[in-house]
Order: C-alpha cells, then structure tokens, then sequence
C-alpha cells in the first residue's frame, strides 16, 4: 500500500486506487487517493517549512541536492524497480535514462544554482542590482510518460531555488515517487520541504487551486494546460507549461540514410512513442522517400512493441489507427495489436505503426497521438519541408537530418519549435532552455530558465553620491 508523504512523514488516509501493470494488466498495488483534507494538510506542511528553508543559503541547499543525488544512487535498483513496474518500460531504458537522469537533475542544479551570479547595472552614479528570492510552494503535477526523470527534473531546481513543493504524480505511476519520499526522509531533509501526495486528475485540481500554493509546474497533455490556466487566472499564479506535440522530422536528400533512419526509428518508436518529443510526422525529401518509407516499415517491424500506460490510452492511440484507414492512408506496417501467446495479451500493447498518404488537414496529421507510430509525406523542396513542418498548431521538439552544414542551420532557425535537433534526437544538455511554443506550452525550464521561473528578483537601486570613478 503506497502513503502520502507530508511534513516527512507517511501519510495513510481515505480512499485507494489500484495501479494496474500495463504489461498484463494485473494489478499491483494500492495506493492512498488524496482527498482535500491531505491536499490541505501537505500544502501547510510545505508551507511551514518554506520560511527556513529559503533562509538557508543556496550553497547549503546544494548541498541537500548532492544528498539526494547520493541517495538516488543508492537506492537505484529499487527505483529501476519501481519505474518498470508501473510503466512496462524496458529494463535498459530505465537503467540508462529514466534513472541516471534523477541524479543528473540534482547534480546539475545544484551546480548552476550555486554559481549563480545576481545582476548588477551601474550608469551614472545609480547602482541597480538584484536579488532573487522563491516563489513559496510549488505544485509540481508529474506526467505517466517518464515519471521519475520529470519529477526530478522539475523538483531539483524548485527546491535549489529555495521554494519547497507538493508533487502530484500520476495515479498511473506512482511508485518511483513514493522511493523517492522514503529517499528523502532517509536522508533528513527538513519535513514539509517535499510533500508527495497520490491521486487523480482530481487530487492534482485541489492542490492548483489551494490559496496557499505560489506557483505550478506541469508537464502533460494540451487539454490539461488548460484547465490549470484557468483555475490559477483569479489568483495570477505563475505558470510553466510542457505540453503536447506533433513534432516534424525532416529528412534530405543530402543526409546520411543510414543514421536518419536509426534515429527516426528512435524518435518515433522509443518508450512506446510516449514521449512529448517522439516524432509523429516525418517529411522525407522526394528522391529518397520510396527507400525511406520501406526502410522505416520494415525497422519498425523489429521494434519489440512496449505497452500503453493504461487501457483507456491504448484506445485512444487504436482509435487513431482506425481513423488513419478511414481517412484514407495507407498503413505500411502495423495498425493493429500484437499476439504473443502468453499474459502479455492482456497488456495494453499496440504494433509499432508507419502510414503514408494522409492530407496535412487530416485529423490523423493534426492532433497528437502519443503511440508508437508516424505518418510519412514527401517534399519537394526546402521551403515547403518548413512549410510542412511549421504547419502544426504545436511547436514542441523537431528533428533534422542532412549532412550540409549551412542547410541544417538555415532550415534550424527558421522552424517554429522551441527544440530542434539535427543528425540526433533527444540528446539533452541540461542547461539549455526546454520547452516549447504554439499549443505546446509556456516557458522554458532548464539551466538558468529554469531558476528564473522557481523565483522572482527584487530589483534594487541606489543614488550614489561620489560621482563615478
Ligand atoms: O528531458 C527533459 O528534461 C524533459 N523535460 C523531457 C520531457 C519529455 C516529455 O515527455
């Protein structure tokens, strides 16, 4: 039975949910659902601890970061463990991304934040300068996709920067949230800086609206967005938005076939495609589509197929493939769901999927699908391969795939995407900007961007009385 965790301690009350594994759809475990009496009682325990905390000096909050990050690594099996069981994610992936990047975030945080200089301005005999101080509590609302890497990600700047938190992970994927909770009060972080608090959509509506929360930090569907926009208007609450996608890849003529390939067949297939950053239209240029499409299909059918977060997501993304067919494309590989003769038919698998010939205007090509699969078109030129691209009403991530320097950043600066990647896909430097533009989000987190949205300067200014040296 997974708890709350509020003021450092575990919380067990009200109602359970069950938390089903996506690869047999059994269930295992069950899990506290937050009802308002333990949104209030975490959002207080936060709050009771902001004022200490965000007295403490950052480079001693660095230094609590560099603890976690030690207690991560110390408890990284049962973490991998955890992650696996709730999402069916495979065992490599977890071990290489999903969990090393929970260190990362705290150790790269806690290096930018203590390094961090304040702005100074001097014109005249007037001095400005700056100092910056947190928000309060944040809300960090956690997606299913990478559950560990995006609390963490989101986590470890909030709390550097001196704010102290209420997380609210999926009802999917809780498990690595609650390590998480055991990490910390192993540790001795102060009770009430990090309060973990279990639920749906519901438990995540009262904690975004409660007075007493400062800021919200969200990464999720459009829809979702949305919605927090809206409560948060009556109180201005500050917001940073990762949303959905629709992300292009361009492919040229000019690249080198056989590492486009391998990284679309990256971009498009991993975790399931689950992925706000998966590549779900690729536009490949006229004299090499024929070969790119059959080379695609026929890698897809390699692909070991993942599961579904949940039954209802599985179909959703079957329902996609149906509408594919009736909108009229033609499915080069997959569309269907896969048999393996054993309890993974009761899963929420569905088969890595390639189409082609759909229209740009077809609701296949436009709204987002968030399954392992992606539509193919040919181009004819670099202008219209833009034009194709920035025909979509999200701008999160695109990838880029041609061996001519000068083209990859004419055509790099001219999509309308808030991250672009050329010969590579998903290759993350955590101190630049993340995030993305049009419906795919507000704000950008990482590095600097990121500590700027987890507090906000005080600008302050003196008259000099010696004239300037
Ligand atoms: O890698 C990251 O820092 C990040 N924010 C990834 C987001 C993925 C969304 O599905």
């Amino acid at each position: 039975m997974l708890t709350h965790f509020i003021g450092g301690e575990p919380v067990g009350a009200g109602k359970t949910f069950p938390v089903h594994d996506p690869v047999t759809g059994a269930v295992i475990s069950q899990v506290h659902e937050a009802d308002p009496e333990v949104v209030d009682r975490a959002v207080r325990a936060a709050r009771e601890a902001a004022r200490d905390w965000a007295a403490m000096p950052v480079g001693e909050r660095a230094g609590w970061m560099r603890r976690l990050a030690a207690g991560i690594e110390a408890r990284f099996d049962d973490l991998v463990t955890a992650e696996i069981a709730d999402t069916g994610k495979p065992l490599d992936q977890t071990r290489t991304l999903d969990i090393p990047r929970g260190i990362a975030n705290f150790r790269a945080f806690a290096e930018i934040a203590a390094q961090r200089p304040d702005d100074a301005f001097h014109l005249s005999g007037v001095l400005s300068y700056t100092v910056r101080r947190p928000l309060g509590v944040v809300a960090v609302i956690v997606p299913w996709n990478l559950p560990f890497l995006l609390m963490t990600w989101k986590l470890a700047p909030a709390l550097v920067a001196g704010n102290t938190v209420v997380v609210k992970p999926s009802e999917h994927t809780p498990g690595s949230a609650a390590v998480f909770a055991e990490i910390c009060a192993d540790a001795g972080l102060p009770p009430g800086v990090v309060n973990i608090i279990f639920g749906y959509g519901s438990a995540g509506q009262l904690l975004v609206e409660h007075p007493w929360v400062d800021a919200v930090t969200f990464t999720g569907s459009t829809k979702t967005g949305s919605a927090i926009m809206r409560t948060v208007a009556d109180r201005v609450k500050p917001v940073s938005f990762e949303l959905g996608g629709k992300n292009a890849g361009l492919v040229f003529e000019d690249c080198d076939l056989d590492r486009a390939i391998d990284g679309t067949v990256k971009s498009v297939f991993t975790n399931g495609g689950q992925v706000c950053l998966c590549t779900e239209r690729l536009y490949v240029e006229r004299p090499i589509f024929e070969e790119f499409c059959a080379r695609l299909a026929s890698r897809a059918q390699e692909v070991e197929p993942q599961p579904m977060i949940s039954k209802e997501h599985r179909e959703k993304v079957l329902s996609y493939y149906s509408l594919a067919r009736s909108e009229g494309a033609k499915v080069l590989t997959g569309g269907g769901v896969p048999s393996f003769g054993d309890p993974r038919d009761s899963g929420y698998f569905v088969e890595p999927t390639v189409v082609t010939g759909l229209s740009e205007w077809s609701r296949f090509n436009r709204e987002e699908i968030f399954g392992p699969v992606c539509h193919v078109a040919p181009f004819d030129s670099e202008a219209e391969a833009i034009d194709l691209a920035n025909g979509s009403e999200y701008g999160l991530a695109a990838t880029l795939w041609t061996t001519s320097l000068d083209r990859a950043h004419r055509v790099a600066q001219r999509l309308e995407a808030g991250l672009v990647w050329v010969n590579t896909w998903y290759l993350r430097d955590l101190r630049t900007p993340f995030g993305g533009m049009k419906l795919s989000g507000i704000g950008r987190e990482g590095g600097i961007q990121s500590l700027d949205f987890y507090s906000e300067p005080t600008t302050i200014t003196i008259k000099l009385e010696q004239p300037d040296v």
